[in-house]
C-alpha cells in the first residue's frame, strides 16, 4: 500500500495483451578452443577434479550404503545417503564463479553443492584466512583429526578439512561440520558459504530469500543461491520465497540502492524427477522449468535453461546471471538440466524409469565426455586424467578411513553428558545488537509522534480512587509492544520488521503506528500474503546474523507458516551445532469476534515444538518487559498477542509501565492477585477472567484465590507455582486454547508429578470448547468464562457453598465427550 501510487482505473481498465518474450533454453555454444579465453589449464584441470571428486564421494557413499564396504573400509552407515551421481557438472558449475561471500543453501541431496562450493572456496581463499577458519571452526575440533595426517600442504589439507568434515557430519559424528547433529541432508559449512541443506525439499525456497534479504537491508557483500530440486517447484515455500523476492516494491519504493531487490538465483537443479515422479508429463505443467519465471515479472526473471550437464554452459549462465544481479536487475531464475544417474537413494530400484534412459544419460555422462574433451583439446593426457581419479580415490579412502573410526572420529557422548542436545537447543544469548554500527532511522526517537502522544498516557489504568480512565488517555498493551520495538529500533541495526500491513496501515491492530514514520522502507515493509515466507525470509535473516520481527495477523494463519514454524524455526539453532543463532521474534495476533478461521489460539500447539520460546503477556508491564527480553535474546521467540486486551491498561504492576528500557526474564510467572484457599494459574487474556473468578470466589465464597499469570509457556519456571499450591492445597489452569491436548495439561501434570503430596484435589484444567470457534455472539460459550472456573472448582475441587452450577463438568460428562471426541 503506499498513497504515492495512483492507481488510474482509465488505465487499469484499458485493454490490452501481455507479451512474453523469449526464455533461452540450451543456448550456450561455445567449443572448449573458445574457452580457452576464459579459463587455462590449471582451471580446466581443477574443473575435471572437482567432479571427479564428487563423483568418487558419492560411491563410496553408495558403496557403504549398499555393500558396507568401500575400498577395505567397512562401516555400516543405516541414515540417508541422497546421492547426486551424475549431477556434479550442474554443482561444479554453479559454484565456480561464488566466492566466499556468496551463499548457497540446498535440499536433501546437496553433497555435491556442499563440495563443489567448499573447493571452489578452497581455491580462491589465501593460506592465512584458510587456516583462520579451520583452527577457529569448533575450536579446531575437526581440524585436529585430518592434521595429523597432513601437514605440508593448506589447500590440500583444506580439501581433506572440507571433505572429512562433510563426511563426518553424514556419519553423525561430533567432528563433522554441526557436531553431527545435521547428518547427510543437512550439512553445511558456513565460513565456506555453504548455509543450510533442508531435508524438507523446497524449504531452503524462502530462507534463502531471507538470506538474501539480510544481504540487500544490511549491503553485504555477494548473492545468494537457493538450489531447489524440480519437483520441488511444486512446493508452497518456493512459490512463496519467488513472490517474496519478487516484489516491485523493490524497485519502486525502496530506495534506488536496493533496486535489485534480494541478490538471489532459483537455481532449480532439474535432475528431471522428484522420486519416483517425473515432473516433464508427469507431476508437474511446465514442460520447461524455466518458463515459470515468464510469469513471475515483467522481466522473467531472465529465466533460462542451461545444460547442467556441461560445466563450463553452467558457469557461463552463472557469470551472466550474477552479472545481472550485481547491476541490480532483480531475482534470476535458472533452469540447470541434469540427470541422476544414482537412484533416490541407495535402496531405490528404478522401477519408474527404463534401464534405457539411464544408459542413455551415463553414456551421456558429463565427467566422461569434459575428459573427453581435455584430452581432445590437449589440456590434459588420457594418464593425467586417470592421475586425479587416482588422487580422488586415494584421498577419499583416507578421508572415510577417519570418518569411520569411531575412536578418532566420536559420537556426542550421551552417556557422559545425556542432556548435550538439549543445552544446544537454545542459545540464550543476550544482545544489544546483533552488529555495530548506526541504525537507519527517518526521525530522532523523541521526534516520533506516537510516542509524543505517549508521552501524555497515563501509565497505570486506574485513578487514585480505583476507577479505569478513559481507553484514549490510557496507556495500552499494544503501545507496551510498540515502546519495545521502537526502542530496539534505534539500538540494533540490522534490526527489520515486516509482515501484512506492517507499514503506512501500521499493522492490522495500530501496534505499528508511528513506525512507519520512524523507519525507511529496508527496515518496515509490507510483505507479500505468504505467510510460509513471511516466517521462512525471517529464519534465513537471522541465520546470517540479523535480527527480525516478523508478523502474522492472525494466529490461525499460522499453518500457512507449518513447515517453517515446526521444522525451520525451532530446529536451525540446534541443528548447526550452535553455528547459527536465530534472533527471530514471531510476533502472532490471537484474533477474536472474527468466528471459526480467525479467533484460534494456538498457544499449546507451538508450546509443544521444541526450540522455541513461547510468551503470552497479558498486560501492557509485561508486554514491554517481554519484548525487550525477547527482542535482546538470540533465540527464536514467539511473542503472542490478544486482540481482546490491546487496549488494556496496567492494572497490576505498581506505578504503571516505566518509561525506560527493563526486561522481564522468560520463563518467570508473576503472581496477580495473592491469596491462600486456591491457586489459579492462567495463560493469556484468560487472565482477566481469570481475576473476575477470583473476586467472585472472595465476594462471594470467602475464597481467596491467588493468580498467577504464567506469561511464558516455554520455559517456564514451576518453582513460584508449586510454592503457591504448596500454600493453597488445590489449583485450576485456564486459557483459551481448545482443552483437548492443550498446554494446560502439560502444566497440569507437572504440577501433579512436582506437588502430588500437596494437592488436595488432581489440577482441573478449563479451556476452550473442543469445537471450531462461533460467531462473537457465542464466543462466551466458547472461551472460559469467570462462571465456567466457579463450576469445576466446585465440581472438581471443593464445593462452592450455595453454587448453582451452569456448566456441566463432571466425570461422566467430561467421559461422554471424550468417547464423542469432542
Ligand atoms: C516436504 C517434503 N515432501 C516430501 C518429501 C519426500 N521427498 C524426498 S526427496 C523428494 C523428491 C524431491 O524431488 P526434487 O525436488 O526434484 O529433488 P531431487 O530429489 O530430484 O534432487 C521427495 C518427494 C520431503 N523430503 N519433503
Ligand atoms: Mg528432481
Amino acid at each position: 500500500m503506499s498513497k504515492k501510487q495512483f492507481i488510474d482505473p482509465a488505465i487499469a481498465r484499458k485493454p490490452g495483451k501481455i507479451t512474453f518474450g523469449t526464455i533461452p533454453v540450451n543456448q550456450y555454444k561455445k567449443s572448449l578452443e573458445e574457452e580457452k579465453a576464459n579459463f587455462s589449464n590449471d582451471d580446466f584441470i581443477r574443473i575435471y577434479r572437482d567432479m571427479v571428486i564428487i563423483r568418487e564421494f558419492e560411491t563410496m557413499l553408495n558403496q557403504i550404503k549398499t555393500t558396507n564396504e568401500y575400498s577395505g573400509v567397512r562401516y555400516n552407515h543405516p541414515g540417508p545417503a541422497h546421492l547426486s551421481i551424475g549431477q556434479e557438472a550442474a554443482a561444479v558449475g554453479m559454484a565456480y564463479y561464488l566466492t566466499v561471500d556468496d551463499f548457497i543453501f540446498g535440499s536433501h541431496r546437496s553433497h555435491g553443492e556442499i563440495l563443489a562450493k567448499g573447493l571452489s572456496a578452497i581455491h580462491q581463499l589465501d593460506e592465512q584466512p584458510l587456516m583462520k577458519i579451520m583452527s577457529e571452526y569448533f575450536g579446531g575440533t575437526t581440524l585436529k583429526v585430518i592434521e595429523k595426517y597432513r601437514k605440508d600442504n593448506v589447500k590440500e589439507l583444506a580439501i581433506d578439512f572440507l571433505l572429512y568434515g562433510t563426511l563426518a557430519e553424514i556419519f553423525a559424528k561430533e567432528t563433522g561440520f554441526n557436531k553431527g547433529l545435521g547428518g547427510s541432508m543437512h550439512a553445511f559449512f558456513p565460513p565456506f558459504g555453504v548455509y543450510p541443506n533442508n531435508a524438507i525439499v523446497g524449504g531452503s525456497g524462502d530462507i534463502s530469500v531471507g538470506a538474501a534479504l539480510f544481504k540487500l537491508v544490511n549491503r553485504k557483500p555477494g548473492i545468494v543461491v537457493a538450489n531447489i530440486g524440480d519437483a520441488s517447484m511444486g512446493c508452497g515455500p518456493v512459490w512463496e520465497g519467488i513472490s517474496f523476492a519478487t516484489m516491485d516494491q523493490f524497485r519502486i519504493l525502496w530506495d534506488e540502492e536496493f533496486k535489485g531487490g534480494p541478490p538471489i538465483i532459483f537455481n532449480f537443479m532439474n535432475n528431471q524427477y522428484g522420486m519416483g515422479g517425473q515432473t516433464k508429463g508427469e507431476t508437474m505443467g511446465y514442460g520447461i522449468l524455466a518458463r515459470v519465471g515468464a510469469g513471475v515479472n515483467p522481466d522473467m526473471m531472465f529465466a533460462e535453461r542451461v545444460d547442467g550437464y556441461n560445466p563450463l554452459a553452467v558457469m557461463d549462465a552463472f557469470r551472466r546471471k550474477k552479472q545481472l544481479i550485481l547491476e541490480k536487475k532483480g531475482p534470476v531464475l535458472l533452469d540447470t538440466l541434469t540427470y541422476r544417474i544414482s537412484g533416490h537413494s541407495p535402496s531405490d530400484a528404478s522401477t519408474y524409469r527404463s534401464k534405457e534412459e539411464i544408459e542413455a544419460w551415463m553414456k551421456a555422462d558429463s565427467i566422461h565426455e569434459f575428459g573427453v574433451q581435455l584430452a581432445g583439446n590437449k589440456i590434459a593426457t588420457v594418464d593425467e586424467l586417470k592421475n586425479i581419479q587416482e588422487y580422488a580415490r586415494v584421498l577419499i579412502k583416507k578421508i572415510t578411513k577417519l570418518a569411520t573410526n569411531d575412536d578418532i572420529s566420536t559420537r556426542m557422548d550421551l552417556v557422559k553428558n545425556p542432556n548435550r542436545i538439549g543445552e544446544l537447543m537454545l542459545s540464550n544469548g543476550s544482545k544489544d545488537k546483533m552488529e555495530e554500527g548506526k541504525p537507519e532511522v527517518l526521525i530522532p526517537r523523541e521526534e516520533n509522534p506516537r510516542a509524543k502522544q505517549l508521552a501524555k498516557k497515563e501509565r497505570f489504568g486506574l485513578d487514585k480512587n480505583g476507577k479505569p480512565f478513559s481507553k484514549v488517555k490510557t496507556f495500552q498493551l499494544r503501545d507496551g509492544i510498540f515502546e519495545a520495538i521502537l526502542y530496539r529500533f534505534y539500538k540494533d541495526p540490522t534490526l527489520i520488521a515486516y509482515g501484512e500491513e506492517n507499514r503506512d496501515w501500521g499493522g492490522a491492530f495500530a501496534v505499528y503506528r508511528g513506525l512507519t514514520e520512524a523507519l525507511p522502507y529496508n527496515r518496515l515493509f509490507n510483505s507479500s500474503i505468504s505467510e510460509g515466507a513471511i516466517v521462512g525470509t525471517a529464519i534465513g535473516y537471522a541465520m546470517c546474523g540479523g535480527r527480525v520481527i516478523p508478523e502474522i495477523m492472525y494466529c490461525d494463519f499460522l499453518g500457512r507458516s507449518g513447515d517453517e514454524l515446526f521444522n525451520q524455526l525451532p530446529k536451525w539453532q540446534s541443528m548447526s551445532g550452535d553455528i547459527l543463532k536465530m534472533p527471530v521474534v514471531l510476533r502472532v495476533s490471537i484474533g477474536s469476534k472474527y468466528g471459526a478461521q480467525h479467533s484460534q489460539d494456538w498457544s499449546s500447539l507451538v508450546a509443544h515444538i521444541p526450540g522455541l520460546k513461547v510468551v503470552f503477556p497479558a498486560t501492557p508491564y509485561d508486554a514491554k518487559g517481554l519484548m525487550n527480553a525477547a527482542l535482546q535474546g538470540t533465540d527464536p521467540v514467539v511473542y503472542l498477542e490478544s486482540q481482546r486486551i490491546y487496549d488494556v491498561g496496567e492494572l497490576f504492576h505498581e506505578g504503571g509501565v516505566p518509561e525506560g528500557y527493563y526486561e522481564i526474564p522468560i520463563g518467570e510467572p508473576d503472581i496477580k492477585r495473592k491469596g491462600k484457599d486456591i491457586t489459579i494459574l492462567s495463560i493469556g487474556a484468560t487472565l482477566y477472567r481469570a481475576i473476575e473468578a477470583a473476586n467472585i470466589l472472595e465476594d462471594k465464597y470467602g475464597m481467596s484465590a491467588e493468580v498467577i499469570d504464567a506469561r511464558s509457556l516455554v520455559p517456564f519456571n514451576y518453582e513460584p507455582v508449586i510454592e503457591s499450591v504448596k500454600k493453597t492445597g488445590k489449583i485450576l489452569l485456564t486459557s483459551d486454547a481448545s482443552s483437548r491436548g492443550s498446554f494446560l495439561k502439560d502444566m497440569a501434570q507437572t504440577i501433579t508429578e512436582l506437588a502430588f503430596d500437596e494437592l488436595d484435589a488432581p489440577p482441573v484444567v478449563v479451556g476452550s470448547r473442543n469445537w471450531i470457534i462461533p460467531a462473537h455472539e457465542l464466543e462466551d460459550f466458547f472461551f472460559p468464562q469467570a462462571n465456567w472456573i466457579l463450576d469445576a472448582i466446585h465440581e472438581k475441587i471443593v464445593p462452592l457453598k450455595g453454587h448453582t452450577v451452569m456448566n456441566d463438568f463432571g466425570p461422566d460428562e467430561q467421559l461422554r465427550l471424550n468417547k464423542l471426541g469432542i
